[in-house]
């Protein structure tokens, strides 16, 4: 099928500018100056809206097993949501878990995705063993399975840890076969002390969760990482889910230095706080328990991160997206804020909600498209197939109108929660039309993907590094 998106401006990671995008198939044919495409063919007119790269979200959680339950979303639920908010590409985190074979986890995780998806999605694996077997099977993923980027976390001992030890060699690893390493970078052992302690002196309310995981402890594991990672000859490092300054700080001042050093940050800690959200009134605030946490708004954190994505050392905006339900999930910690099942969904309003930061002055509408679209994509291998509108590439495109007003709430998103953290945030701007490969799967809020239309994506290096 040939389809014409005409009248729109087209705005990508070097600027805006009116242009009209012809889709033949599954990838985009060509584009053209205003009204110089073909004429009898199929055209939607985007006159007033931009028309940018379906969004890439590369840190998502569908069914994650986590905390005694279960990630809410699957990937049915999951990817229709972010399909609805303008996201055509999801890398989600599969998991080897402690004595597993990374193989067999990989496998499980294709089995939940497979035939399941709306939108086209890849995997990270979260290694959550560093031995022998597992270093050998880096090479593997890389060399056949098209996963190029593997999670390690220096929080959650006894869960997904990994000493200084299995960090280095994995560095190693990834330093030689091209792979990226993403570190959850907060010191693990010193929260579990901090933790134990408040919970003895009876501070159980879900503001504790954020109290216990103090801004010097992510600020610490980054450098840490930072500074393994240099061990490993400059082994390309991702700090996920960045949220404080301080760590910033250490991720810009390596990025000075020339290093192989990225981050992002996510919509939640642009936005929300410890005080205000997280420490809301009884137990409402374990809405908002999400680890890194959410950080004071009497300090600089959100300012800072918007200042980092403008100056790229936060080159990418993901979600984290790990939705649990308050019923029977987050209440898990009435009473213990350490058995609130950690995590956030958001994948439906990430493209909106850093649409705002253009509409705040915040953000170019370049770096919007950037940080949401290009960055990703190549940051994780997926480019110029994702990420961009240019002959070839793959044809998921957003027409997406400044002059709408989204608001966000349970009653309408899409995501298996039954809560909003963002419950009655009105937002500039709103998803108009979203096409995946060539088909227009959501359009002025009429829904018309399906699951199984989404297809694996192995993805190459990253093509940052040096
Ligand atoms: N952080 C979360 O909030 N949820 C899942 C895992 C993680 O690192
Ligand atoms: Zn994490
Ligand atoms: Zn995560």
């Amino acid at each position: 099928m040939t389809l014409l998106i005409s009248g729109g401006t087209l705005v990508g990671p070097t600027g805006a500018s009116p242009a009209d995008v012809l889709i033949d198939g599954e990838t985009i044919a060509a584009l053209f100056a205003p009204g110089r495409g073909p004429t009898d063919v199929e055209t939607i007119d985007a006159a007033g809206k931009y028309v940018i790269p379906g969004g890439v979200d590369v840190h998502t959680h569908m069914e994650m097993p986590f905390g005694g339950t279960q990630a809410s979303d699957t990937f049915d639920t999951g990817t229709k949501a972010a399909a609805i908010g303008g996201t055509t590409t999801i890398v989600d985190m599969a998991i080897q878990r402690t004595g597993e074979v990374v193989q067999d986890g990989l496998a499980a995780w294709h089995a939940k995705a497979d035939g399941n998806c709306h939108v086209d999605y890849g995997f990270h694996m979260i290694l959550g063993g560093v031995d022998d077997e597992a270093l050998k099977a880096m090479d593997q993923l890389v060399a056949d399975e098209g996963i190029s980027s593997f999670k390690l976390f220096m929080a959650y001992p006894g869960v997904f840890y990994s000493d200084d030890g299995q960090i280095l060699r994995a560095m190693q690893k990834a330093r030689d076969n091209g792979a990226m390493i993403m570190m959850h970078a907060e010191n693990g052992p010193a929260i579990d002390v901090l933790v134990k302690q408040a919970l003895e002196r009876g501070e159980t309310d879900p503001v504790y969760h954020g109290i216990t995981r103090p801004e010097a402890l992510e600020a610490e594991a980054t450098s840490r990482a930072i500074w393994l990672a240099s061990v490993a000859a400059d082994c390309p490092l991702y700090i996920v889910h960045l949220s404080a300054s301080k760590a910033l700080e250490q991720v810009t001042a390596a990025r000075d230095t020339g290093r192989n050093v990225f981050a992002e940050t996510c919509p939640q800690y642009l936005y929300l706080t410890l005080e205000d959200q997280l420490g809301a009134p009884g137990f409402e605030g374990a809405k908002w328990v999400c680890s890194t946490p959410l950080r004071s708004g009497h300090e600089n954190h959100r300012a800072d991160l918007w200042k980092g994505l403008r100056a790229n050392d936060l080159s990418v905006v993901s979600t984290d997206h790990c939705p649990f339900c308050m019923k029977d999930q987050k209440e898990l910690g009435r009473g213990d804020f350490s058995k609130i099942p950690n995590g956030i969904g958001g994948v439906e309003h990430r493209v909106n909600l850093i649409y705002q930061g253009v509409a705040d002055g915040k953000l170019s509408l370049a770096r919007w498209v950037e940080t949401i679209a290009t960055t990703p994509a190549r940051m994780f291998g997926l480019y110029p197939r994702k990420g961009i509108l240019a002959p070839g590439s793959d044809a998921d495109v957003v027409i997406y109108d400044p002059a709408a007003r989204t608001r966000i709430g349970v009653a309408t998103h899409h995501m298996n929660m039954d809560y909003s953290a963002w419950e009655g945030w009105e937002i500039a701007g709103g998803v108009d039309t979203v096409i995946s490969r060539g088909g227009v799967i959501s359009r002025g809020g009429e829904y018309s993907g399906r699951p199984g239309r989404g297809r694996y994506l192995k993805r190459g290096l990253s093509e940052y590094l040096v």
